[in-house]
């Protein structure tokens, strides 16, 4: 198809991802069914399989009892997330080869805004050739990419051929491709929607697209003009580029202390305060970050900002708390009475995410699609305290909770 839209947008997704990275690093599995996520002894969710997994019925989400009864003959692996999360930053660094407006998407896909950049590549076909060519040179990985009008379209396309497909769609071919198909062929449309829309007569894609957008308004509140616009092949949002994206860029929280503190204990115990909220807030948006920053102001009004990157991302209030804590020069709290204290966490990186897009993710509906995360014992211990901990404060509210170390402030 000759490409003549402008913008021309540009959806990366990897192939079969976790599996395919284990694949590479364990050369042996080539070819075999290669299933992530509950593996030997593990209870709970398959995160990911290669395609010969597929064949026999595997997929994302379902049980590893179940997945286990499909495919006996399935090798299963435990997830090594901070792998996945490292490969994630080297394909990050190739995309901005070709772009600087890249708005990473999840952990394996991002959308390229390469309007006017196709230039220098000969055009935009063979600019995803080569962008295709050098993810197989550099990491010996697989992706799907998909080419079109606007992002909405783009990771449609990306889907469409699936693995190492290479797909354009332009609005037109969506509504031949996508008008006959059903409502929830579209991205973001899952079983209740569907439901939903059914008792109204509306069925396929182009049932939705001929309905009245404020009826459709009505039956699904904010949501629906939303999708009314999207199953006309219609999207205008722009790529963001990670830098620019006010929300995730990062998180912080900080809090002016009630009277100047003088006493280390009592700001240690603020600190844990502000890192357990700072890495709860991370978690119930899917993220884990590298950066820890600390803000401390004196009595005196003086302000000074410390930070440190770690190398393993985390999400994890102990990890945020011991880092934060090294970063507070001793004299404060000990000699300098302390006005304000501040934790931040940045160079986030996003691990999780729902069918509904960021805005909505729902720390306990996101979890079909959460990341397994596999790791030493001990880690995986503290996790499961976190996320028991999480559970509770999502039911009874914030404040039923509270770390030990933190009541003393
Ligand atoms: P996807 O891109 O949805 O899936 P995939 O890359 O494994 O396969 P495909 O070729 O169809 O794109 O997700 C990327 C990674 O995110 C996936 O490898 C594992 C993780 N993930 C989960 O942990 N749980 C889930 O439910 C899903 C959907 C993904
Ligand atoms: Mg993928």
């Amino acid at each position: 198809m000759m490409i003549e839209f402008s913008p021309v947008i540009v959806h990366v997704d990897m192939d079969a991802f976790f599996a395919a990275v284990e694949v590479r690093n364990n050369p042996h599995l080539k070819g075999k069914p290669v299933i992530v996520g509950g593996g030997a002894g593990q209870r709970g969710v398959v995160s990911t399989c290669s395609y010969e997994a597929r064949k026999f019925g595997v997929h994302s989400g379902m049980s590893a009892v179940k997945a286990r009864r499909l495919c006996p003959q399935g090798v299963f692996i435990s997830s090594g997330l901070r792998g996945y999360v490292y490969v994630s930053a080297r394909l990050q660094q190739i995309f901005e080869k070709y772009t600087p407006i890249v708005e990473p998407f999840s952990v394996d896909e991002a959308s390229m805004d390469i309007t006017g950049t196709e230039k220098l590549f000969g055009g935009p076909i063979e600019l995803v050739e080569a962008l295709k060519q050098e993810i197989r040179d550099q990491l010996q990985l697989s992706c799907s990419v998909g080419i079109a009008p606007s992002k909405y379209l783009a990771k449609l396309a990306s889907g469409l051929n699936k693995p190492d497909g290479l797909t354009v769609l332009d609005r037109d071919e969506f509504k031949r491709i996508y008008y006959p198909r059903p409502v929830d062929a579209l991205w973001g449309v899952g079983e209740s929607t569907k439901k939903v829309l059914a008792g109204k007569g509306i069925h396929t894609v182009a049932d939705l697209a001929s309905t009245d957008s404020k009826l459709l308004k009505g039956i699904l509140g904010k949501n629906g003009e939303g999708l009314s616009v999207i199953s006309q092949g219609i999207d205008r949002t722009k790529a963001v580029p990670y830098r620019e994206r006010p929300h995730d860029k990062s998180m912080s929280h900080e809090t002016t202390l009630g009277k100047d503190l003088q006493d280390p204990t009592r700001i240690k115990a603020t600190v844990l305060w502000l890192a357990d909220k700072v890495a709860r807030r991370l978690r119930r948006r899917g993220y884990i970050g590298r950066t820890i920053s600390v803000k401390i102001r004196s009595h005196d009004f003086q302000t000074i900002t410390r930070s440190h990157t770690i190398n393993h991302p985390t999400d994890r209030c102990d990890v945020v708390f011991q880092q934060a804590m090294r970063l507070i020069p001793k004299e404060y709290g000990m000699k300098i009475p302390v006005r304000l204290l501040g934790v931040r966490m940045s160079q986030l990186i996003k691990i999780r995410f729902n069918d509904q897009g960021d805005e909505t993710l729902n720390h306990k509906t996101g979890e079909s699609v959460q990341l397994e995360l596999m790791v030493n014992p001990q880690e995986e211990e503290i996790g499961r305290l976190t996320e028991a901990v999480d559970a509770i404060r999502d039911r009874y509210g914030e404040k039923s909770i509270k770390l030990a170390g933190t009541l003393l402030s």
